[in-house]
């Protein structure tokens, strides 16, 4: 790894002691590369609390909707999976879809003072072009509440080349809109603490 890369790398330990008491990011882990958060994070489950964040630097098998692909490139985003135990119903995971979309979009709203938009139900837009997507999964629990798996991909520092040509007028970065690149451990706490204070008014007890 070059200096300027070692620079940019999401560290684990730095983003938690930001976060104090939370219940999302209770537990956070870094890993430099995994084929999908969201299924690596179904596998912890079992051992794992409500609230544990697991970032990958880069995904090789990032997932959508109906095995849609997630282009998670190295280091130029934020790609997470957040362990949850929510107190609601196992047909209910379109109110977790829908609190997780809001809240990236209003953290990139008031981070960076962009106009986003959210293309129900999943997609967060800028200028018409998807930034940021959700992908949330339940499994029901024998005893409630269920487990839901709640992964996130927010595009930060990508330039219009980085994108696969068949996206590149569909899709945009953080530092494309805003001309600058963006610090990544910066915003992904910004964002677990938003993320945490609006669970904590919906789902938790
Ligand atoms: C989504 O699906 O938007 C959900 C994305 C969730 C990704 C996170 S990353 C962490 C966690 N681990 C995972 O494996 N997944 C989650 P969907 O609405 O189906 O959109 C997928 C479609 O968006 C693709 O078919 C492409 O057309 C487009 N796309 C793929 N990668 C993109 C990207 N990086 N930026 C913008 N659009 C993209």
């Amino acid at each position: 790894m070059s200096p300027v890369e070692i620079l940019d790398c999401l560290v684990a330990d730095e983003v938690q002691a930001n976060l104090g008491r939370a219940i999302i990011g209770r537990e956070i882990m870094v890993l430099e590369q995994i084929g999908s958060t969201n299924d690596a994070v179904l596998e912890m489950a079992r051992h794992s609390e409500e609230g544990l964040v697991l970032f990958a630097e880069q995904q090789t098998a990032g997932r959508g909707q109906r095995g849609n692909r997630w282009e998670s490139p190295a280091r130029k985003g934020l790609w997470f999976s957040i362990l949850l135990r929510p107190k609601i119903d196992i047909n209910q995971s379109a109110r977790l879809t829908a609190w997780a979309a809001e809240t990236v979009s209003d953290s990139i709203q008031k981070e960076f003072l962009l106009e986003t938009s959210i293309k129900l139900p999943n997609d967060i837009q800028i200028n018409g072009r998807k930034v940021a997507g959700v992908l949330v999964e339940m499994r029901a629990q024998e005893k409630r509440p269920h487990l839901a798996i709640a992964g996130i991909g927010i595009n930060v520092n990508q330039s219009l080349e980085d994108f696969p040509e068949n996206l590149r007028d569909r899709a945009i970065s953080l530092a494309m809109a805003l001309g600058r690149q963006v610090d990544r451990q910066k915003f992904a706490i910004a964002v677990l603490r938003n993320l945490d204070r609006t669970y904590r008014e919906s789902f938790a007890s």
